[in-house]
């Protein structure tokens, strides 16, 4: 199997000298979009570039919570036109969308890559992820929103249709800050529903430009508003916001957690809920060691480690451990780190200093908890990596699986790998299953009856064979169970949380004939 870019490199290329291609870029001044007005407020913070913090990518508005307010009262005014356009029309709009992503992919990409530090390719697949999300959506529109069933009575008519829920709100995450807002706005206003989004604070450029697209591509005003700012003030207004009929959550299990607790005391508030992962890559002792070898790397450092599916744990069956081990490592050792702009980089900086202390605390951890360490990744701070929020892998191993551990247990979002041994198929899927988290699980193996034993008794939304844990597509449903999400799915799965189901019933007698049996005499 080909290398990826960027592995396979000799680390000294770090210290080549590094190409300076953005601190001249002039910054963007992002703006709220509400009822279709660009608002600025009285505060304001700066994004960084997290390549290099003395790179102010943009300055961004605090919205208030009064400002939180007006734009859930321009959706909420702008629903009833809104609900009343086809599905048709509305699909139309979001067609348009997709042209101007298309126009606009090269420029996207790289605002992506600077403003959330993943190297370039991860940046433009970020943004074809969005475009394929736009595409889809947009073909949904012309495909049926319910069906005919039949009634116990013959002169009735049955139909299961779909209507709108009202105002949604959106928050999301910054390492797929073009492509996940998308999984949720999108289906949601192809339903009839309206938005109030709420994009993170460490990516709001790439948000500021993606809701000048939703203006250009004809989305009429207060059916898309943006708000920037923190989840303690901008976040908290929209989550507790009256008018808002659903939320939709992609973030940490704490913050989500709060979501829908907060949630709970309003009836008609429905939550979505995308949380972390503990995920894993479980080596069976049958398995190409190419493909898991390289399904390793990728699941765990693409995205420096900081996707929700990222596998911070190889369960690896002791037969082949040490030849895993030593090929894992081997690549590890390969990896070219440093600003993603750069095309031989595979990992590019943290997104912040708070992301480093994680890794840093997890990687303490790991030591404290008995880890041998294998590859003990430090802090860059040479020349081309001065102002960056660079960081090498971390990796460690346990012989024999340690329970009760920390390390083994959190979520690190960053490059912090174990490498934990087992004995056969039944004990990988326990330890596999030994978390609070069930988002994604790859399993590396060349026969069908252990896959599917995996198949069947592992817990998690997303499950790949063969594959890195790494790679969803849109047109299949996102999400996790236990403390990886509700049971919700974003992106397919996301018409569903945004609309009801309701039942429709038609007679064409001249009488009234009841199901059941029922009479209708007096
Ligand atoms: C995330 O992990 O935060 O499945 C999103 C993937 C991407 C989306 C990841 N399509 O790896």
């Amino acid at each position: 199997m080909p290398c990826e870019p960027g592995v396979g490199r000799i680390r000294a290329q770090q210290t080549m000298s590094s190409v300076l291609i953005h601190p001249t870029e002039a910054g963007v001044t992002a703006q709220n979009y509400i009822n279709g007005e660009w608002l600025a407020s009285d505060s304001t913070f700066q994004s960084l570039n997290p390549a290099n913090r003395n790179h102010v990518v943009g300055t961004v508005p605090v919205a208030s919570r009064s400002q939180v307010r007006d734009a859930v009262l321009a959706a909420k005014a702008a629903f009833p036109a809104w609900k009343n356009k086809s599905w048709v029309q509305r699909g139309e709009i979001v067609d348009n969308l997709s042209q101007l992503i298309k126009r606009d992919l090269e420029e996207l990409s790289r605002m992506v890559t600077i403003e959330c530090g993943k190297p370039i390719n991860e940046g433009r697949a970020d943004v074809v992820e969005a475009l394929h999300m736009a595409q889809y959506v947009a073909g949904l529109s012309r495909l049926p929103i319910g069906h005919a069933i039949s009634s116990e009575i013959p002169a009735k008519d049955a139909y299961i249709l779909r209507k709108p829920k009202g105002v949604v709100g959106v928050i999301t995450p910054w390492n797929f800050p073009f492509a996940i807002p998308l999984w949720g706005i999108l289906p949601a206003v192809l339903a009839g529903n309206t938005v109030v989004f709420k994009p993170s604070e460490e990516t709001p450029i790439v948000a500021h430009k993606l809701a000048k697209l939703f203006e250009e591509a004809g989305f009429p005003r207060g059916v898309i508003n943006t708000v920037h700012g923190f989840g303690e003030d901008t976040g908290d207004a929209l989550v507790k916001d009256p008018d808002v009929n659903v939320m939709l959550f992609t973030g940490s299990l704490a913050v989500g957690k709060m979501i829908q607790q907060s949630a709970a005391s309003e009836v008609h508030k429905f939550v979505v809920t995308e949380m972390g992962g503990k995920n894993a890559t479980i080596v069976l002792e049958d398995a190409n060691l190419d493909i898991a070898v390289n399904a390793a790397v990728l699941g765990a450092f693409k995205t420096s480690g900081q996707r929700c599916v990222t596998s911070g744990r190889m369960i690896v069956d002791k037969k082949v451990e040490a030849q895993f081990t030593e090929r894992f490592l081997e690549k590890v050792k390969r990896i070219v780190i440093g600003d993603g702009l750069r095309d031989d980089v595979f990992m590019g900086p943290l997104i912040s200093q708070e992301g480093v202390k994680k890794w840093q605390h997890h990687n303490a951890k790991a030591k404290e908890e008995g880890g041998e360490i294998l590859f003990d990744g430090q802090v860059l701070t040479g020349p081309d990596h001065a102002n960056g929020n660079f960081v090498e892998p971390f990796v460690y191993r346990f012989a024999s699986y340690k329970p009760d551990t920390f390390c083994l247990k959190e979520e690190a979002f960053s490059p912090h790998v174990a490498i934990i041994g087992v004995d056969g198929i039944e004990e990988a899927v326990r330890v596999y299953n030994d978390t609070k988290y069930g988002l994604a699980m790859a399993v590396i193996t060349e026969d069908y009856r252990k896959f599917r034993y995996v198949r069947d008794n592992a817990d998690y939304g997303l499950g790949y064979v063969n594959l890195p844990s790494i790679g969803a597509e849109v047109h299949l449903p996102f999400g996790g169970v236990k403390g990886s999400g509700n049971g919700h799915p974003a992106a397919e799965g996301a018409i569903e949380a945004v609309t009801h189901k309701v039942a429709f019933t038609v007679n064409h007698a001249h009488e009234i004939v009841m199901a059941q049996g029922l009479s209708t005499t007096l």
